[in-house]
C-alpha cells in the first residue's frame, strides 16, 4: 500500500496558471506522462520531485485502495445506470427526458470524491452523474425521471430538478448557467454563517454563455466565497461547436478577468479532476476564494435522448454535427477502462475483482429498474398539493 500511494502521488497535474513558466516546459510535462490514453500516468522520479515543486501539492497521495475503488464503484454506477436509461428509451414506452453524462463519470467522480457530505453542489440539465456521484440513490433517481409519485420530487420534476438537500444536493436544473449563481448564493450563506462547507457548480461550456456565470464569478472573487465552478467542456452546445462560438480554446481563461485562479485538466482522468479539485476545496476551505476548474471531455450520446444509439451498443453514432471518427476517438479515452488500468496495474484490484465489482453494479441498476417500474404514478386529484406553501409567513418587523 505504501508504494501505491507513493507511486499515485506521481499522477499528473497541470494546472493552467503555470503551465507556461519557467521549469520543466508544458510540453515534456505531458509527454513523459506517456500521453493521453496510455492508461497509467506516471511520472519518472525525478520529474515527479520537480513537477510537485513546480505544480503544487499532489492530493492523490492519500487515497486509500478502498477510496481508489468506491471511485471505480462510482463511475460504473453512472455508465450503467444511464446506459440502462438509454435501453429504456430505445424500447419505447419511456415517460420523460434525459441529458445522458455517459463519458464524463471522471469528472462528477473527481469532483465529489473531493468534497464532504455537507458541502453543496448545483448541477444542470446533465446532472444524474453529479447526483449519483454526491451519494444520490439509484432507483429514487429513476422513479422521479419516470415521473413516479415515489421519486425525488415525488414525479412533479423530472431529470431536471433532482434535489436532497440531505445530501448536499442544491438541484438540477434546466437553466443553463444557473446553477454557477446557485452555488455562488450558497458559498454566500455559508460565509454569513461561518461555517467550513464548500459550493461547487457544474456547468457545460455553454454555461459561460450568460450572465448567471459572470454574476456568480464577480460576486465570488470580490467576497472570496467558497465557491468552485465545474466547467465540463464536452466540446458541443447542442449541436454547436463551442470551438466555432468561442475566441479562445481554454474557457478557465474566462475566470481571469474576475482575479480567480483558472486551471485546466483532463477531464477524462479522474485522479487529475480529483487532484485539481481537492486543491480547490482546501484553498477554499482556508478562506482563500474560489477557483474555476476546466475539464475537457465528450459526451457519447446526443444533446439529450437516444437518437443514433442502439440497444447493447455504447454511443451514438451517424449525427449529423460530429464525426464517428471523433466519438471513436474519445471513446477510446474511456476514463472508466483508463482507471480500471490503472487500479489493476498498481493491484488495487484483480481483473477477477474489477469484473466482479461490474456485476453488483449491474444487478444495482437492474434493481433500481425493477423498484422504479413498480412505483405508482402521481394521483391526479394530488396535482397541486406541494405547489402552494402552507401556513403564515410572519411579517418582518424593519
Ligand atoms: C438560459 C438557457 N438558454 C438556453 C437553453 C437551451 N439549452 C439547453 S441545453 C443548451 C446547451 C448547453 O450546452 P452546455 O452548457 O455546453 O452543456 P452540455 O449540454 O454540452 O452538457 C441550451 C442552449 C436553456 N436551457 N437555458
Ligand atoms: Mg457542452
Amino acid at each position: 500500500m505504501k508504494s501505491l500511494t507513493r507511486r499515485v502521488s506521481k499522477i499528473k497535474t497541470v494546472p493552467q496558471k503555470k503551465r507556461d513558466g519557467p521549469g520543466i516546459s508544458r510540453r515534456s510535462f505531458v509527454k513523459s506522462l506517456g500521453g493521453i490514453g496510455a492508461g497509467t500516468v506516471f511520472l519518472s522520479t525525478g520529474i515527479a520531485k520537480r513537477a510537485a515543486a513546480q505544480y503544487g501539492p499532489v492530493y492523490t497521495d492519500g487515497l486509500s485502495a478502498e477510496q481508489l475503488t468506491d471511485m471505480y464503484t462510482t463511475m460504473l454506477k453512472i455508465r450503467l445506470w444511464e446506459t440502462k436509461i438509454k435501453d429504456l428509451i430505445l424500447a419505447g414506452g419511456f415517460r420523460g427526458v434525459a441529458h445522458l453524462y455517459v463519458g464524463q463519470e471522471a469528472i462528477a467522480v473527481g469532483v465529489c470524491s473531493a468534497l464532504r457530505k455537507d458541502d453543496y453542489i448545483a448541477s444542470n440539465h446533465r446532472g444524474h452523474g453529479h447526483l449519483i456521484a454526491k451519494g444520490g440513490d439509484l432507483g429514487k433517481m429513476l422513479a422521479e425521471i419516470t415521473h413516479k409519485a415515489t421519486g425525488y420530487c415525488k414525479g412533479y420534476g423530472g431529470s431536471l430538478h433532482i434535489t436532497d438537500i440531505s445530501l448536499g444536493i442544491l438541484g438540477m436544473n434546466g437553466v443553463v448557467g444557473a446553477a454557477h449563481l446557485f452555488a455562488a448564493g450558497a458559498a454566500y450563506g455559508i460565509k454569513v454563517k461561518g461555517t467550513d462547507q464548500i459550493a461547487v457548480s457544474f456547468g457545460g461550456d455553454g454555461s459561460l454563455q450568460n450572465s448567471f456565470f459572470t454574476s456568480a464569478a464577480n460576486a465570488a472573487s470580490a467576497w472570496k466565497l467558497p465557491w468552485i465552478a465545474v466547467i465540463e467542456n464536452n466540446a458541443f452546445q447542442i449541436w454547436v461547436r463551442s470551438s466555432d462560438v468561442y475566441g479562445t480554446q481554454d474557457l478557465a481563461r474566462r475566470a481571469d478577468g474576475f482575479g480567480i485562479e483558472g486551471r485546466v485538466v483532463d477531464g477524462n482522468d479522474v485522479l487529475s479532476v480529483y487532484n485539481v479539485a481537492r486543491y480547490a476545496v482546501e484553498k477554499a476551505r482556508a478562506g482563500n476564494g474560489p477557483t474555476v476548474i476546466e475539464c475537457k471531455t465528450y459526451r457519447w450520446y446526443d444533446h439529450y435522448g437516444a437518437g443514433g444509439a442502439r440497444i447493447g451498443v455504447d454511443g451514438a453514432f451517424g449525427l449529423g454535427y460530429r464525426s464517428d471518427r471523433e466519438l471513436r476517438d474519445w471513446m477510446a479515452k474511456d476514463p472508466i477502462v483508463r482507471f480500471r488500468k490503472f487500479l489493476v496495474s498498481e493491484k488495487v484490484l484483480t481483473e477477477e475483482r474489477a469484473e466482479e465489482i461490474v456485476a453488483e453494479v449491474r444487478q444495482a441498476v437492474e434493481d433500481a429498474a425493477k423498484f422504479a417500474e413498480a412505483q405508482p404514478v402521481p394521483k391526479p386529484e394530488d396535482g397541486l398539493l406541494n405547489v402552494f406553501a402552507e401556513g403564515s409567513v410572519p411579517l418582518h418587523n424593519s
